[in-house]
């Protein structure tokens, strides 16, 4: 092997680290800065869960930047496109939509940065696909603190 080609091959590893570097920074740019991160199970029982929680309840500062981190697991039934559960938030107060928080979830982990409303008050996730005949039921609250 001729010292050009070791330095060609040299260059080409240099260069892929680059690269590697380069996309593991880019791959961490939404969760930087980002202190509230919630976690949420969308399981396959057709319930939403908090960790270490009962009833699932998730409390959000209003208008404050959060990273939704939701694990879906598959239930009985889900949608066309391979949706297996979906997230949309209504006030609760009015039944108004909140516009940012409607997603739908594939399965494993979905992530979403997003910001809280900007009113206080009580609202309400529900799933929007039918994910079983407890689909209905599926529902968790959200408190926007002040
Ligand atoms: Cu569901």
């Amino acid at each position: 092997m001729n010292i050009f080609k070791q330095y060609k091959i040299r260059g080409s590893v240099l260069l892929v680290a680059a690269v590697f570097a380069v996309a593991s920074v880019v791959a961490c740019l939404p969760a930087y800065g980002q202190d509230h991160v919630i976690e949420i199970l969308a399981d396959k029982d057709s319930h939403f869960k908090v960790p270490g929680q009962n009833k699932p309840v998730v409390t959000l500062k209003a208008g404050e930047q959060v990273l939704l981190r939701i694990d879906a697991r598959k239930s009985k039934t889900w949608s066309r496109d391979g949706m297996v559960h979906g997230f949309t938030m209504l006030r609760a107060r009015d039944r108004a939509r909140v516009n940012t928080w409607d997603f739908e979830l594939k399965p494993g982990i979905n992530e979403f940065t997003v910001a809280a409303p900007t009113e206080p008050g009580e609202y309400e996730v529900l799933c929007t696909v039918i994910c079983s005949g407890d689909h209905e039921g599926m529902r968790m609250k959200v408190i926007v603190l002040p």
